[in-house]
C-alpha cells in the first residue's frame, strides 16, 4: 500500500512549480500573493452539524462564523473521517485512514505518538512550500516515543517539531483526560519545577483525592458516568496525574489561552505564509467556559461553549483584518466529528436543548455511522479568492486536505505518503461541484460506511447498535448490511433488501478500497 499515493492528484493543479524542500522559495512578504495564502484551519470539537447559526441552530449565537459563512462557502454534504477525534484527525492529518491502523482509536493523554516522526504530515507539506507552520489547542495523536513513558518535567523526546510543526502549543489528549497542562514545543508550558508532574492510567498516586473517593472536592463540574479520577480544578478526569502546580490549566480559560497564543503567533509570522492548526477544546466535555460567556442562551454550558467557540473565531479573523491579511487567508472552519450531549459531564446539555437539534435533521451523533457521526460543518472563506459563495451540496472529506493542498501549492508529495488524499481543490474553493465519488465513514469501531452521491452502505458488523459505555448512543452498526437513499435526510429505512445489486456495488467498492488498490478503481471512482 506505501507504494500507492495519489500522486496523479497532487500532480495536476500546482499553481507554481513545483516546491519540494531543496528548493523551497524563500520566506518573504507574499501575503498578498493569491498563489500563496495563509491556511488557517479552525477545527472544533464535537461540533455538529447544526450546532452554528448559519446551519440552523437554535438558542444560541454565532455571529462570527455567520460572518465568514456569508462571505464565503457553506457546505452542507461535507464529513470528517471518522466519528470521534482522534482517528479524524489522523486522517485529515496525515491523508492516511485511521483505520489501515489498529492503533488510531481514541487516544489516552499518556499514549506514544502516533504520527510517527517519518511519516509525511500537512505541516511538512505546508512547511515544504514555504509556510510558517503551528498546531495550537486539542491534539489528541500522542507525544513521546512511547505509550506511559514520557517523562512530563523534561523536554519530550517525540513532538510536534518532528511532524512538521514549526511552533506548537498544545493539550496532549483532551480536557477530560490527564496531563491537564498546556505542551509548549514539547516541553509543559509555565513549567513549575515545586510541583513535579507524573502520569499514570494505571493506578493512582497514593493520597492524591479522586472524583470517585471525593465527590465533595468536584466544585465546578461533576461527572456522570467514567470521568471519576483525578480532580484538576474541581473537575475530576479520566486518568491519574500529580503535580503540575501553577503550570495545570483552568478550563475556564483554555479557550482564551489558545487564542492569546494563535494571535502572537499571527503576529510574529503574519507577513509570510503560515499554515495554522487551530484546534479548540470547545465544545468537547468538560464543558466548562469562561463566566463571560455564561448564561447569554438557554442551553446551559454547551450553548455557552459554543458561543465562546464564536469568539474564538472571531478573535482570529479580526487578528487578520488588523493585520490586512484576511484577504489573502484560507479559513476553514469544521468539527472532528458530530455532536454530543451527555458524554461524561453533569452539564444538563440534553434537558436544556429547548428544541435546539445538534445534528440538524441528521440520524446519528458523535461515535455513529449514521450521518450525525460525520458529517459536520465546513465554511471556507478566502475574499481574494473568487470563491463561488453560497451553499454548496458538494460531498467533500477532510481527508482531501492535504492532497488539495499540496495540489494547489505545487508540492510534490513523497512517495507513499497521504495515499488516501487527493486533489480535490477545486471542490474546496467551489469551482468544482462535482461531488466526491465516495467518501468514507468510520463509526466509534472499525466498522465502515461508504457513502456516494445517492446511497450510503454499511457493512454489517458484531458491534451493539447501542454504544455500550460512556454516551449511550446510536452506532449506527447492525448485523446484517445496511443501505440508505441518501435523498432523504433521515437514514430511517435500511433498503438493502430491495436493492441487492446497490449492496453488491458498494461492498466490493468498499474493499477495494480498504485493500487500497487505487490503481485498479474504474476512472468513474476515482477521486
Ligand atoms: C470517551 C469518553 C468521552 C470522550 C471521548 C473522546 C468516557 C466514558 N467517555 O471514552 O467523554 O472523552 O472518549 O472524545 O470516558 S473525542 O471527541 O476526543 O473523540
Ligand atoms: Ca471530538
Amino acid at each position: 500500500m506505501k507504494t500507492m499515493k495519489s500522486a496523479l492528484a497532487v500532480m495536476s493543479l500546482g499553481m507554481i512549480a513545483s516546491a519540494n524542500a531543496s528548493e523551497a522559495p524563500k520566506k518573504e512578504k507574499r501575503t498578498s500573493d493569491p498563489s500563496r495564502p495563509n491556511v488557517l484551519i479552525i477545527y472544533a470539537d464535537d461540533l455538529g452539524y447544526g450546532d452554528l447559526q448559519c446551519y440552523g441552530a437554535k438558542n444560541v449565537e454565532t455571529p462570527n462564523v455567520n460572518r465568514l459563512a456569508d462571505n464565503g462557502i457553506r457546505f452542507t454534504h461535507a464529513y470528517a473521517t471518522a466519528a470521534t477525534s482522534t482517528p479524524s484527525r489522523y486522517s485529515m492529518l496525515t491523508g492516511h485512514y485511521s483505520w489501515r491502523r489498529p492503533d488510531t482509536d481514541i487516544a489516552p493523554g499518556d499514549a506514544g505518538m502516533i504520527i510517527r516522526p517519518e511519516q509525511y504530515t500537512m505541516a511538512d507539506m505546508f512547511k515544504s512550500a514555504g509556510y510558517a507552520t503551528c498546531a495550537i489547542g486539542k491534539w489528541h495523536l500522542g507525544l513521546g516515543d512511547k505509550t506511559g513513558t514520557q517523562d512530563w518535567n523534561a523536554q519530550l523526546p517525540a513532538a510536534l517539531g518532528d511532524l512538521g510543526f514549526d511552533y506548537s502549543y498544545i493539550m496532549a489528549a483532551t480536557a477530560d483526560r490527564v496531563p491537564c497542562v498546556f505542551i509548549e514545543n514539547g516541553h509543559v508550558a509555565n513549567y513549575d519545577p515545586s510541583a513535579p508532574i507524573e502520569v499514570s492510567y494505571k493506578e493512582n498516586f497514593p493520597e492524591e483525592p479522586t472524583g470517585k473517593d471525593n465527590p465533595e472536592l468536584l466544585y465546578n463540574l461533576k461527572p456522570t458516568f467514567g470521568h471519576d479520577m483525578s480532580i484538576v480544578n474541581g473537575i475530576s478526569r479520566i486518568g491519574y496525574m500529580k503535580g503540575g502546580g501553577k503550570a495545570l490549566w483552568k478550563d475556564e480559560n483554555i479557550a482564551d489561552s489558545i487564542t492569546a497564543h494563535a494571535i502572537d503567533f499571527i503576529k510574529e509570522k503574519g507577513n509570510e505564509p503560515f499554515f495554522m492548526y487551530f484546534a479548540t477544546n470547545d465544545v468537547h466535555v468538560p464543558r466548562f467556559p469562561h463566566d463571560r460567556f455564561r448564561g447569554k442562551n438557554k442551553m446551559g454550558l454547551r450553548g455557552d461553549a459554543i458561543a465562546q467557540f464564536d469568539w474564538c473565531v472571531g478573535q482570529l479573523v479580526k487578528t487578520l483584518e488588523d493585520m490586512k491579511i484576511l484577504d489573502n487567508t484560507i479559513i476553514i472552519i469544521s468539527s472532528d466529528n458530530g455532536p454530543v450531549l451527555n458524554d461524561g459531564y453533569d452539564d444538563h446539555a440534553q434537558e436544556l436543548l429547548n428544541g435546539h437539534s445538534p445534528t440538524g435533521e441528521l440520524r446519528g451523533s458523535k461515535y455513529s455511522l449514521y450521518e450525525g457521526g460525520t458529517r459536520v460543518p465546513v465554511i471556507v472563506h478566502w475574499p481574494q479568492g473568487k470563491l463561488n459563495k453560497g451553499e454548496n451540496k458538494t460531498v467533500l472529506s477532510q481527508i482531501d486536505l492535504v492532497a488539495s493542498f499540496a495540489g494547489f501549492l505545487g508540492v510534490s508529495m513523497p512517495k507513499g505518503s497521504a495515499q488516501d488524499s487527493f486533489n480535490r481543490m477545486d471542490n474546496w474553493l467551489g469551482r468544482d461541484m462535482t461531488s466526491r465519488p465516495w467518501v468514507i465513514q468510520q463509526g466509534y469501531d472499525h466498522t465502515l460506511a461508504i457513502r456516494v452521491p445517492d446511497w450510503k452502505y454499511v457493512e454489517a458488523s458484531t458491534f451493539p447498535k447501542m454504544k455500550p459505555r460512556g454516551a449511550y448512543v446510536e452506532t449506527g452498526c447492525a448485523p446484517v448490511q445496511q443501505l440508505f437513499d441518501m435523498s432523504k435526510t433521515y437514514e430511517e429505512t435500511n433498503v438493502a433488501q430491495e436493492h441487492p445489486e446497490e449492496v453488491g456495488k458498494l461492498h466490493l467498492l468498499l474493499e477495494m478500497i480498504r485493500k487500497g488498490n487505487y490503481n485498479e478503481l474504474p476512472a468513474n471512482e476515482m477521486p
